[in-house]
């Protein structure tokens, strides 16, 4: 059994991370069509690591003894100037989501509910790993500017980016 305002809140991160999947799916999309393969390559990894965070906060939800009544997932957008400022987008989409993890922390504290004060540690640490990831490329990008060779050595970097599946007791 879970408080109803918590399965409310988790509920709603639900539909969070699927948005969260289909955003860097559509920006993985965007950098197949303008030619960055290896740009391309590291979205979909973070789309596919987005849907795994969906289905763990989906599974905890049931793992509880609770329904999960899905909503539905909003457009993302298709077009962006620069890659620059796609992971200014993906920077601030992520601080969107620390923040709403914090708001599930702060429900957790208020209703009592160790077991999902617990169970959203994993997500503070995910969002400090991801929000300094996009710092970085963010960095990378400012400091290449114009320079095409950067650009494209940075894309084979990003290229060789591999998915690894959450983990047993992760998942
Ligand atoms: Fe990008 O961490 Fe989930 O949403």
């Amino acid at each position: 059994m879970l408080n109803e305002k918590m399965k409310n809140a988790l509920t709603d991160q639900v539909n969070e991370e699927f948005y969260s999947a289909y955003l860097y799916l559509s920006m993985s999309a965007y950098f197949s069509k303008i030619g960055l393969k290896g740009f391309a390559n590291w979205m979909m990894v973070q789309y596919k690591e987005e849907v795994d965070h969906g289905m763990k906060m989906f599974n905890y939800i049931l793992s509880r003894g609770e329904d999960v009544k899905l909503h539905t997932i909003k457009e993302p957008p298709t077009e962006w100037e620069s890659p620059l400022q796609v992971f200014e987008e993906t920077l601030n989409h992520e601080q969107h989501i620390t923040e709403r993890i914090n708001y599930l922390i702060d429900v957790a504290e208020e209703v009592k509910d160790r077991a999902t004060y617990n169970f959203l540690q994993w997500f503070i640490d995910e969002q400090v790993e991801e929000e300094e990831n996009d710092r970085e490329i963010i960095d990378r990008l400012k400091f290449i500017g114009d320079n095409g060779n950067g650009l494209f050595m940075l894309d084979r970097d990003l290229g060789t980016r591999t998915y690894t599946p959450l983990t047993n007791e992760e998942a």
